[in-house]
């Protein structure tokens, strides 16, 4: 499209944020002046300000425009230009030499979210070292591993939710540690989300924090203290078995193991009554308000019961994503208009996996013969990263430390770093920093586009183009019915490459160009769209950078198993939804036992650390971000500076004022941010987003407000990662 001499170029926005939202960039003499959005037909897809905002993104002074190798020590953050010859020539034969000396094992691939097109991002890089012998691969989704492990015990799937449009088929939405209004989870959810509650539809939010969510979209908010959900959906549990209100007959068709959790939750297991009153000690939350939402949630049915992520993002998450799961199978919510089945939510699912991710994929030569690790459900189709081989991405800086002899499956030698900013973004910056500063590791090369904290820890840094400096093809973020095409805008920045140029030039100097045959980029993309069956027209997909597939009839997961099951088992090993999972009671661990349990985690509200750390950290997904990538934006940061949310009785008994700069800090770290004193956050517990980049002083106190600086480098006991589990303290920061 074309007006005087402005052209507009249609695409969409394609980081690792919950929608996937359409661009059109207006481009004048080769520069974008203007960024818009969907203005066509419905339903709109339309973007939100960080999308709106990239253009400050894309021509920040802080883009990297150069090659660049390390001088000095590694970590000391000086370096100097190099030629892109000079640059790929160190890589290949790094690459190489350690290959030779230690084995392809010793190669470890981080790959990232940053870029969620199916052509760019880490792909390539997995493709290439593939194409060399095979590499180590990490394992589990700083997102939602922990959501998937229960999804997968409970229903043999991770294809659990119903479609957005069917939730005005509901009686009563709970969004359960579920912000949408923020973290968008595919575009429309909150348009619907207000339509629900235009058409009379309870809606209610139940989260430590008042969200936008709870603010605007709903009709009750229940604080409730991180790390306890577990608790209270268990007593939701009894309320419902004790007053008779559970769907016997669904239970009895579906459903195996309600016995065991019935003992477990009447107390006859243990002698514990799982009461309201019990789980108001534990949560926080005042037993009449428990006992009260069991009730409408069970006899106001169909109840749509939505369990986000973020609560499973915990030491012991598993619990709280099995425990909605059967409360959900209980009610005989699944499998029906306006119910849901509470699990890892895909619906629309005509497609391969969102992840473009080299971590994943069949045949590396250095897994094979590798048994499954005993934690991982290996025995379901597509188990839970069963390979022994990989390495959990929490434990990638153990592994660089203490590797072998640490228990690790590799010594690791070198770190290929792709659209991730790992030192940011994964639990323990500081232990992060001593890793990737270690001697033992010979190598490190981070591809990316700007000089992240992780970058400055490299040895050699190659400078990545944005999306909007080349063509691609985006699902959604989760699974709505569209495709985005990503036309390119503007020619590549500075000395800036694609990931894929990059790769194909390495494979050339390491003579495997049949690696990447001689195809062009759009064909390439020609290709991938030929493989989806729902793609039916990529010209016009081309032309107006979207495609939106009409006439999809709405997702209602488990239709088919409910209404048939004798021609339609769950992909159990039972072929019914496995309260009592067997799978689980063989792996014999007392923190992932059989039916879902409430069992207090460490560095939860009463552990006895808590006496010298006293409140519970929570670290959400930010507004003003997707993640690390947009920490750079001017306008975003003015949205919502960082800060850490306090409440107004915790900040008056420290003698804390709005606004005050403060420390946060553990055993782990220490960050110093100005401190956001509010009621939208319950007592005990406090707020900081994640992403904000990791910026210490010289005494190694975090000025950026890298909430990582004071999370643990661990998992959950099913490879959940663990951003919503800390003990913090806060304190008035000293003068300066
Ligand atoms: N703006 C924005 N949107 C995003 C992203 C982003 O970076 N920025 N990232 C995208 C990605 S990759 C992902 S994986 C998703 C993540 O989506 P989610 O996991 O749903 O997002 P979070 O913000 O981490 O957590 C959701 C809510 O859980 C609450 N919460 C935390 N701990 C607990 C708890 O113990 N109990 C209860 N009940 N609530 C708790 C938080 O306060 C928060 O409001 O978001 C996507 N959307
Ligand atoms: N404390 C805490 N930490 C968390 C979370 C949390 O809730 N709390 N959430 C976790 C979740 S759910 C996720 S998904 C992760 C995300 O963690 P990451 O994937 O590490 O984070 P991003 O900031 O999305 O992107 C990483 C980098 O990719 C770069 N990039 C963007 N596009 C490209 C490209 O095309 N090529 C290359 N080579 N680089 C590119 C960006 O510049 C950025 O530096 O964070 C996790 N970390
Ligand atoms: S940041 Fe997310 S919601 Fe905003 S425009 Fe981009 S994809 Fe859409
Ligand atoms: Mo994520």
């Amino acid at each position: 499209m074309t007006n005087s001499d402005i052209t507009i170029v249609p695409m969409g926005c394609c980081h690792d944020c919950g929608g996937r939202c359409v661009l059109r960039a207006h481009v004048k003499d080769g520069v974008i002046i203007r960024i818009e959005t969907d203005n066509g037909e419905e339903p709109q897809i339309r973007a939100c300000m960080r999308g709106r905002a990239y253009r400050q993104r894309v021509y920040s002074p802080e883009r990297l425009k150069y090659p660049l190798r390390r001088v000095g020590e590694r970590g000391e953050g000086r370096f100097e230009r190099v030629s892109w010859d000079e640059a790929l020539d160190v890589v290949a034969t790094e690459i190489n030499r350690i290959r030779e000396k230690y084995g392809n094992g010793a190669i470890l691939l981080a790959s990232g979210a940053g870029n969620q097109g199916i052509l760019h991002g880490p792909g390539a890089v997995g493709r290439l070292l593939m194409g060399l012998g095979g590499f180590t691969r990490t394992w589990s989704s700083p997102s939602y591993e922990g959501t998937l492990f229960a999804s997968m015990a409970t229903y043999g799937t991770i294809n659990t939710g119903n479609s957005r449009e069917d939730l005005l088929n509901s009686r009563l939405i709970i969004m359960w540690g579920w912000d949408p209004a923020n973290t968008v989870w595919d575009p429309g959810t909150s348009l619907t989300l207000a339509k629900a509650r235009e058409k009379g539809i309870k809606v209610v939010a139940i989260d430590p924090r008042f969200t936008d969510s709870a603010a605007v979209l709903a009709d009750q908010w229940i604080p409730i203290r991180p790390g306890t959900d577990a608790a209270m959906l268990i007593a939701m549990a009894h309320v419902i078995i004790t007053e008779n209100l559970q769907d016997q007959a669904f239970i009895d068709r579906h459903t195996v193991g309600f016995d065991a959790y019935r003992d477990y939750v009447l107390g006859r297991e243990d002698g514990t009554a799982r009461t309201s009153q019990w789980a108001e000690t534990i949560t926080g939350v005042p037993a009449d308000v428990i006992t009260r939402l069991a009730r409408e949630y069970a006899t106001r049915k169909p109840s749509a019961l939505i369990a986000g992520w973020g609560p499973a993002r915990s030491a012991l998450g598993e619990q709280y994503s099995r425990a909605a799961n059967v409360l959900t199978a209980i009610t005989g919510n699944i499998g029906i208009p306006g119910g849901y089945a509470a699990g890892f939510m895909r619906a629309y699912t005509s497609r391969a996996s969102h992840r473009s991710g080299g971590s994943r994929g069949p045949g590396n030569p250095v897994e094979t013969g590798s048994p499954p690790r005993k934690e991982s459900l290996y025995k379901l189709r597509g188990g839970t990263n069963p390979s022994s081989a990989r390495i959990h991405y929490s434990k990638i800086y153990d592994a660089i430390l203490r590797g072998r002899s640490g228990g690790h499956p590799v010594d690791v030698k070198m770190l290929y770093v792709v659209a991730a900013n790992l030192i940011n973004q994964h639990g323990n910056t500081r232990r992060g920093v001593e890793a990737l500063k270690s001697r033992s590791l010979d190598f490190v090369v981070v591809q990316d586009q700007f000089m992240t904290p992780t970058a400055r820890l490299a040895d050699i840094v190659l400078p990545v183009n944005t999306f909007m400096e080349r063509s691609d093809l985006a699902p959604p973020w989760l699974g709505s019915p569209y495709y985005i095409y990503l036309n390119q805008a503007v020619d590549s920045l500075y000395e800036s490459k694609t990931d894929m140029e990059i790769c194909r030039e390495l494979a050339g100097k390491m003579g495997i160009q049949e690696v990447f045959g001689d195809i062009t980029e759009e064909q390439m993309l020609r290709g991938i769209a030929a493989g989806r069956s729902d793609i039916d027209d990529y010209e016009a997909m081309k032309r107006d950078g979207v495609l939106k597939i009409k006439d999809v009839p709405p997702t209602i997961s488990f239709k088919e198993q409910i209404e048939d099951p004798e021609n339609n088992p769950f992909p159990t090993l039972s072929g019914k939804i496995e309260i009592y999972c067997e799978h689980l009671a063989e792996m014999d661990n007392p923190v992932i036992p059989p039916i879902p349990k409430y069992i207090s985690p460490p560095e939860n509200y009463d552990d006895p650390l808590s006496s010298k750390y006293p409140l519970q950290l929570i670290t959400p997904h930010p507004k003003r971000g997707t993640h690390s990538s947009l920490d750079m934006v001017p306008w975003l940061k003015e949205v919502e500076p960082q800060a850490v949310w306090l409440n107004t009785s915790d900040a008056g008994s420290r003698g804390i004022n709005d606004g005050a700069l403060v420390d946060i800090y553990n055993d782990r770290g220490r960050i110093r941010i100005p401190a956001r004193v509010t009621e939208r956050i319950m007592p005990g517990v406090v707020c900081v987003y994640e992403g904000s980049w990791y910026d210490p002083d010289e005494d190694g106190v975090d000025r950026g407000g890298c909430a990582n600086v004071l999370t643990p480098d661990e998992h959950s006991p099913g490879g959940g990662a663990i951003a919503n589990t800390a003990l913090v303290q806060v304190a008035p920061a000293p003068d300066e």
